[in-house]
């Protein structure tokens, strides 16, 4: 026991760096593992260095603007998004850890190249969250996925993808802003990591997180309120009102980017509101590169992730690109936005 106790410390010793943490938390919850899932978070790490390095630098070189594309979702891409998206596909195909990824900046799955070896777990990713704010320096973000392998035929298939949230093996996001954070979970704690360019490492700096179960911040963009349905309409209300869990008004914050927006409310307690609309009818949020994710990590944090009618880890996906209504953040402020959907309060 008391060697566990010096592990359990030592992992969660503010400053240890990520690749002590991993490694450290393998030997304490599965050490028979044999280092798959840390390798590959090692790899994703690096990814996320290089990311750091030139969105830092964006506004110096040419890598601001518009590429002149539009993805799949219809949206313009950035040149930083593309970048992003080379990045991590370029440092994490050859690993010999994945099967199969799916990125939102692709219409369909990015396969394993047959020059390399397939692995046991499939990577969900949106490279560059928020990325239309990238040239007002506003926060931005990496959202990741990870989900092992259910497929058994010569490479991953869109089978490893699609599946619900519930059964992620990790997931977390990297947030580049004033520093580079990095948060992610494996179901043990959710643990966030600062960016210490002077090392290259990143390191322990916010230990088994855990969101404030109710909070003070409501987070939705407000110039959609007519497009919305009652229970959405309620819903803000009375966040500004003073029927609601705190009994009084809630501040109304909105940076525009999620990864932002969910990781202040991460910390502070909160909650964040996407509602499906008269021009989003199924929501704009995705359901596999980023309600999934931020979903998994709202729940080890303590927290809720729905749609107002169903939990999102739940959602059995339907393709690639599935599109739902998220509200997500602290567990009462949640519980409290679903009483609007299910015949309660707001019905
Ligand atoms: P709106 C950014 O484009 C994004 O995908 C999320 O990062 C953000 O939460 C949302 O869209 C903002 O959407 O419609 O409020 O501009």
């Amino acid at each position: 026991m008391a060697g566990n106790a010096v592990n359990h410390d030592c992992e969660r010793h503010i400053g240890i760096s990520f690749t002590e943490h991993v490694a450290e938390s393998q030997h304490r919850l599965s050490p028979a593992a044999r280092g798959e899932l840390t390798s590959l978070l090692l790899h994703l790490m690096m990814a996320a260095k290089i990311i750091a390095r030139e969105t830092r630098k964006a506004g110096l070189v040419d890598i601001l603007g518009l590429t002149g594309r539009t993805n799949v979702q219809g949206e313009k891409v950035q040149k930083l998004d593309d970048y992003a998206d080379d990045i991590i596909i370029r440092n994490l195909r050859y690993t010999g850890h994945l099967c199969v990824m799916s990125s939102e900046e692709h219409e369909d799955i990015i396969t394993i190249p047959e020059r390399y070896a397939i692995g046991n777990y499939a990577l969900t990713f949106d490279p560059l969250d928020g990325s239309s704010n990238i040239d007002a320096n506003v926060s931005i973000g990496t959202i990741f996925s990870i989900q092992r392998r259910v497929s058994d035929g010569p490479t991953g298939t869109r089978q490893d993808i699609l599946q619900r949230g519930k059964n992620q093996v990790c997931a977390g996001y990297i947030i580049y802003g004033s520093s580079t954070i990095m948060v992610y979970t494996t179901g043990h704690g959710v643990h966030g990591f600062t960016l210490d360019p002077s090392v290259g490492e990143f390191l322990l700096s916010h230990p088994d997180i855990r969101i404030p179960e109710q909070g003070r911040i409501y987070s939705v963009n407000e110039g959609n309120y007519y497009r919305w349905d009652a229970p959405a309409r309620k819903l803000v209300e009375a966040f500004k009102s003073e029927e609601n869990p705190r009994g009084e008004p809630y501040s109304s914050r909105y940076i525009g980017s999620l990864v932002a927006d969910f990781h202040r409310n991460l910390l502070y307690g909160g909650i964040f509101i996407y509602p499906a609309d008269a021009k989003s009818p199924s929501g704009k949020l995705r359901l596999l590169p980023e309600a999934n994710p931020l979903a998994f990590v709202a729940h080890n944090a303590g927290g809720l992730a729905t749609t107002g009618t169903q939990r999102i880890l739940d959602i059995e996906p339907k393709r690639l690109h599935h599109r739902v209504p998220l509200i997500i953040g602290s567990r009462k402020d949640v519980e409290f936005a679903e009483s609007f959907y299910s015949g309660g309060t707001g019905a």
